[in-house]
């Protein structure tokens, strides 16, 4: 998980740490230059020198007294600043290592602004470069990952029953699969869920959920004679109430945002079966592209929340960053292999440490 992102991540901050670390040697040649090509001095010039370093010698002893002597020296050579300019080619490549693996320039340009904020003509002690450069990083990036809370559970304890979830996204993002691993997930927590197979679309759609909901050991409203749905869900939601079922996870067909037909019958979804969550499944393969894919079907209908998948086999982890930054919606779970007890409650920390922050 997040190989690669890591791996990047750690390099590019001890490249920067390099960087600051030694003195540029061009700045070096000039002052040499500076000094062979100063010309010779008029008596008067010289006068108006003494008077300087006069004036200098006074205010460096009030500086003495105020600071201390030691501590003024220590500091100059112990402290580091990085100028603008410094921190803009060091920041190259981290911010190639980020666009590397999947993360969005939104996200990339925040990064920078928070570094820069930290870093830029600041004294730092040269025995910490690389720790700032590194606790600044995990700053950002622990803001990133942090997205608005939303407790689940606390939502179906006290709302009507049933509480209706609707599981939308894009085809092969895992909504089935993720049906039947949040159905057994939210049986474990004493609730009893039933299954609406609303692919109607697919060919296999209805009964690829029928296999998983058997594995969940969660029952399955499917009806294969239908093309409709709206009506799947709808009879669903029926038979939940007159089956004391407290939760309905319905399961739709993959579509993409270009498919007006399939995007207009999400919304007659919405309307006639009034769902109290809509989760938006992301596969976290499909990189920054998941901005594009929250945007859109928030566009079509209100997004509540997402969950992402296929941690397991991501190496980059962008798509978490990008995602959560930039979707700015709660991120109820992960998903991280193929199992129905693949799934957990989404955390920040956990992300971080993955990525060795
Ligand atoms: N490695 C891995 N594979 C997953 C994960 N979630 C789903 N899959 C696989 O992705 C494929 C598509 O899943 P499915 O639930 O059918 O996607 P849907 O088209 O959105 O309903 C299946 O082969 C799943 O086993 C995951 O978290 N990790
Ligand atoms: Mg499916």
């Amino acid at each position: 998980m997040f190989r690669f992102l890591k791996r990047k991540l750690t390099t590019a901050v001890k490249k920067a740490t390099r960087k600051v670390e030694e003195e540029p040697e061009e700045k070096k040649e000039e002052i040499l230059d500076l000094a062979e090509k100063t010309p010779e001095k008029t008596p008067l010039e010289e006068k108006k020198e003494e008077i300087q370093k006069e004036e200098a010698k006074e205010a460096l002893e009030e500086e003495i007294e105020e600071k201390g002597f030691l501590k003024k020296v220590t500091e100059k050579v112990t402290t580091k600043k990085i100028s603008e300019s410094q921190f803009e080619d060091i920041f190259q490549d981290l911010q190639i290592a980020l666009l590397e693996n999947n993360v969005a320039l939104e996200v990339v340009d925040k990064v920078k602004e928070d570094l820069k904020l930290d870093l830029v003509n600041q004294a730092i002690p040269r025995s910490k470069i690389e720790a700032e450069i590194q606790t600044s990083l995990k700053k950002s990036i622990e803001e990133i990952l942090t997205p608005p809370e939303f407790d689940l559970l606390e939502q179906i304890k006290k709302s009507d029953k049933p509480y209706v979830i609707l599981i939308i996204g894009y085809n092969g993002a895992g909504k089935s699969l993720t049906c039947a691993r949040l159905a057994s997930y939210l049986k474990r927590q004493q609730f009893n869920p039933l299954l609406a197979a609303a692919d109607t679309f697919r060919a296999a759609g209805a009964s690829q959920l029928v296999e998983y909901g058997k594995l969940a050991n969660v029952p399955v409203i499917s009806n294969e004679e239908t093309q409709d749905s709206c009506s799947v869900i709808f009879d669903t939601i029926k038979h939940a109430k007159a089956q004391n079922h407290d939760i309905v996870i319905a399961d739709t067909s993959g579509r993409i945002q270009n498919n007006q037909d399939l995007m207009d019958e999400l919304k007659k979804i919405a309307r006639v079966n009034n769902p109290n969550t809509t989760i938006l499944v992301l596969d976290s393969l499909t990189g920054s592209d998941v901005v594009h894919q929250m945007e859109e079907f928030d566009k079509a209908i209100a997004v509540d929340g997402m969950i992402l998948t296929k941690a397991d086999v991501d190496e980059k982890g962008g798509a978490f960053l990008s995602a959560v930054y930039t979707g700015k919606k709660p991120v109820l779970f992960i998903c991280d292999g193929q199992l129905i007890s693949s799934i957990r409650k989404y955390n920040p920390k956990e992300i971080l440490e993955q990525l060795g922050l």
